[in-house]
Formats: structure tokens, C-alpha cells, sequence
């Protein structure tokens, strides 16, 4: 275990203390029936965010824990997307709003595009803390929907695909670098509001990312969301490693959540959609020469080869067989475990302490990653990602991210999912 001396600052507040802050920033950051992710830099309804929220929440307030899950299903599309944003109420300061995306169905305004589906886990997780029959009874039919969307819309033989760098989460990822670079957004003209000082404007996504991330916007808007035509058309199409863990895993939850209803048929399916998906991913998502699960170029055809945190979470699913896991094991521990606080987003050339996802650790995919190192009783590794998670939470607050060399907090303060998985992984 790394000795980060936290423990010795008398300025770092008790644990006790902290789970009292923890509750108080969901508190204020909580609307109708859901959490934004940020007041300043995130004031709407975030998919994956809300879904973290869930899981925080479920131990200290389960009736918000269940709001914040049934709100998220409720903006779910008629064909089963489940957007990115959701909307629901008027806000200033975030680009691109709903104009802009021009999305949705009846009066619910969201985005065109979603996020990895862990609002599935998030509704298991929920159900087995709460042991709510009805809730349960309520969510099998949109999360059935919803992963159904994923496999029908958006998989040929089972692995799935994401056609925006926002709809994997980890926006900025130099994984991404190659399958934009092959693209010309054009002219594309908008006025960025995240950029909302001079230390923010370092840590966020450069412009050249965010040219496309608006061309990718403006395709899809110019196409009506038709998800049909977009399979022909995006130029960004990849089979994203955390978005496939995650599915792989929902598609569990999801047979778990049927099984204890009683419908063994649905559970079977889900079962089954869960071992087709993980046998494709140790196929084509595994890299022998990184020691690493990698995403996967559609339009270039061709594996992305760079070592970022998602090419370790297919642990998650229990994807990696007993051989990729020894493999996997040893580049942790020699690539991501080497820095002060584990783990780095990103460990290759283009290593950024502070920007985003290039490098800084975040706590979801920190969470990800514990909860599968256990799956695999890697005890020690999963202790260390933990200890290091609740070092920089109790140092720092709830940052956004954090600097895997000096511990510093960075992006947004108040940040929701730091505060729900503080909780989260706090819970007695
Ligand atoms: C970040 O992404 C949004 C777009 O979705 C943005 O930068 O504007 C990402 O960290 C994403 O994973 C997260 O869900 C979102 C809200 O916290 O912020």
C-alpha cells in the first residue's frame, strides 16, 4: 500500500465528517427527482452520472436512489436510447444545450446520443440495498428496452459500438485520437462555455477535439437521429472497452433483476447476450502486445492501440480469461500502479497529469475497476484502488479529477459522483 501521508494533515477532515459533506453537496445538487452532476459546469441530468448517483445514494437515501433511477428511465427513447443529457428543466452556462441537439420525443428535450449503460447495475444495486419488489417490477421493462436498443442499433455479433467520443464518457481519451483525425469537421462555429477559468481552460478538451465533437453533433442533428443512417454515415464508429464492460455487466444485472421476478426465460436471454458479448470482446478487444483490452476502430478497422484505464475494466464483466487476467494483472501493476494514487485514466506517450481524461484518476472508473479486481479476488489491487480513491476524496473534497502524481483536486468542485462513491465505498 502506497504511504501517501494524508493521514498525518490535521486539516483533513474525519471520515464522519466527510460522509456529512458527501450528503450535503447530492443535497444541493439534487432537482426534481434527479442529481445534476455540477451546478457550475454540469446543470442537467447526466446518464452514467446519475446511475453513480444511484449507488452512493442507495445506502443513505434510498427513496432518492430509486427517484434518480426512475427519472433517468423515464427520458428513455420510444426505439430504447437512453441519451447522454436529459434536459429536464432550463439552465445557463453548458454548450451545446438543447437547441443545439435538437432531440427527443413528446415534450422530454435531451440529447442525440448516449453513455455507457451502468444504470443497469446501478437498478440491481438498488433493488438488493432497498429489497423493493415494486421498484424492480418498474425498471425490468425500460432497462430491457434499453439494452435492447444497444443490440439491436448498435452490435453486429454482440460488441457494441459508440459514435461519439461523449457517448463513451471518457471524452478526451487519446484512444480517440486516430478515428478523429480521419474526419474533417469543416467549418463548424460555437462558442464553448466550459472553459469558465484559466486553470479549467488547461484541464478541459482541446479545440481541436471539440471542432469535432460539434461536427459529430451537427451530422447527427442533420440526419433527424436516425440511427440508420448514421450507422453509414459517422465517421466516428468504435467499439469502446468500457462501454462494452459496462454492457457486458448490465446484461448480468439486468438477468439477475429477472431472476429474482421469477422469469428465468428473460434471464436466460440476458445470460446468454452477456457470454456472447465477453467471448467476441477476448477475441477482438484483446491486445497480446499491450497486455491490455483495447477499443476497436469500425471504420478504419483496426484496433486501438493505447493503454488507457478502460482496457483494464472488462474485469467488471469477468471478460478476461484466466491467462488475459495474469497478463492484465502485470500491466497494473507496472503501468497504472506507479504514480502516487492509482490509477491513471491514461499511461501512454500522451500522458497528461491534469487534462480530463488523459491522464488524471476519476472515480467511476476507479469503482469500475474495483468492483471487477474483486470479481477476479485480486484483493490486494482492488484494496489499493480503494485506499487511493478515499486518500484523495478525504485530502481533497469531491474534485472532479484528480493529478495521479501530487493528489491535487481539479475540475469541478461539488462533483456528484465523487461524493456518491465516497459514500459508496464508506458504507459499513
Ligand atoms: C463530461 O462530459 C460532458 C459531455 O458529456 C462534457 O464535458 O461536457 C464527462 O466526464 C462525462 O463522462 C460525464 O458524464 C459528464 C458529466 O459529468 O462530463
Amino acid at each position: 500500500m502506497t504511504d501517501h501521508g494524508d493521514t498525518e494533515d490535521a486539516d483533513v477532515p474525519s471520515r464522519a465528517e466527510r460522509r456529512a459533506e458527501a450528503i450535503d453537496v447530492l443535497d444541493a445538487n439534487r432537482r426534481d427527482g434527479y442529481t445534476i452532476p455540477s451546478s457550475t459546469l454540469y446543470p442537467f441530468q447526466w446518464n452514467w452520472d446519475s446511475a453513480f448517483i444511484a449507488i452512493g445514494l442507495a445506502g443513505v437515501d434510498p427513496d432518492a436512489a430509486k427517484a434518480e433511477v426512475e427519472t433517468l428511465l423515464s427520458a428513455t427513447w420510444p426505439n430504447g436510447m437512453l441519451p447522454q443529457i436529459v434536459f429536464w428543466a432550463d439552465a445557463e452556462g453548458y454548450f451545446p444545450g438543447p437547441v443545439e441537439w435538437d432531440a427527443g420525443f413528446d415534450d422530454v428535450e435531451t440529447s442525440g446520443i448516449s453513455q455507457p449503460p451502468v444504470v443497469a447495475t446501478a437498478a440491481r444495486h438498488v433493488y438488493e440495498v432497498t429489497g423493493d419488489d415494486d421498484f424492480r417490477d418498474r425498471v425490468l421493462d425500460p432497462l430491457d428496452d434499453h439494452l435492447s436498443w444497444w443490440r439491436r442499433e448498435r452490435s453486429t455479433d454482440g460488441v457494441v459500438y459508440t459514435r461519439h467520443p461523449w457517448e463513451t464518457g471518457m471524452d478526451d481519451s487519446p484512444a480517440w485520437r486516430g478515428p478523429l483525425e480521419r474526419f474533417d469537421p469543416g467549418p463548424v462555429e460555437y462558442e464553448r462555455a466550459d472553459r469558465k477559468s484559466a486553470e479549467l481552460a488547461d484541464q478541459r478538451p482541446t479545440d481541436w477535439d471539440y471542432d469535432r465533437y460539434v461536427a459529430l453533433l451537427q451530422q447527427g442533428r442533420a440526419v433527424g437521429w436516425d440511427e440508420s443512417a448514421l450507422r453509414d454515415c459517422c465517421p466516428f464508429r468504435v467499439e469502446d472497452v468500457l462501454t462494452n464492460s459496462v454492457y457486458v455487466r448490465a446484461c448480468e444485472d439486468l438477468a439477475a433483476l429477472y431472476a429474482s421476478a421469477g422469469d428465468d426465460a428473460a434471464a436466460a436471454t440476458w445470460r446468454d447476450q452477456a457470454a456472447t458479448t465477453r467471448a467476441v470482446m477476448r477475441d477482438r478487444l484483446w491486445s497480446d502486445e499491450l497486455g491490455l483490452f483495447v477499443s476497436y476502430d469500425r471504420v478504419a478497422d483496426e484496433p486501438l492501440l493505447e493503454r488507457t484505464v478502460a482496457g483494464l475494466v472488462p474485469v467488471l464483466g469477468g471478460v478476461p480469461t484466466t491467462a488475459q487476467f495474469e497478463r492484465l494483472s502485470e500491466t497494473l501493476t507496472a503501468e497504472f500502479f506507479d504514480l502516487a494514487y492509482a490509477v491513471p485514466t491514461y499511461v501512454g506517450d500522451d500522458f497528461d497529469p491534469d487534462r480530463y481524461w488523459r491522464g488524471p484518476v476519476w472515480m467511476n472508473t476507479n469503482w469500475l475497476l474495483e468492483r471487477g479486481l474483486r470479481r477476479y479476488d485480486a484483493t490486494d489491487a482492488a484494496d489499493r484502488v480503494r485506499a487511493d480513491s478515499l486518500a484523495l476524496l478525504d485530502r481533497e473534497g469531491f474534485r472532479e479529477y484528480f493529478n495521479p502524481r501530487s493528489g491535487e483536486g481539479r475540475g469541478s468542485d461539488d462533483f456528484a459522483w465523487s461524493a456518491a462513491l465516497y459514500l459508496e465505498w464508506t458504507t459499513a
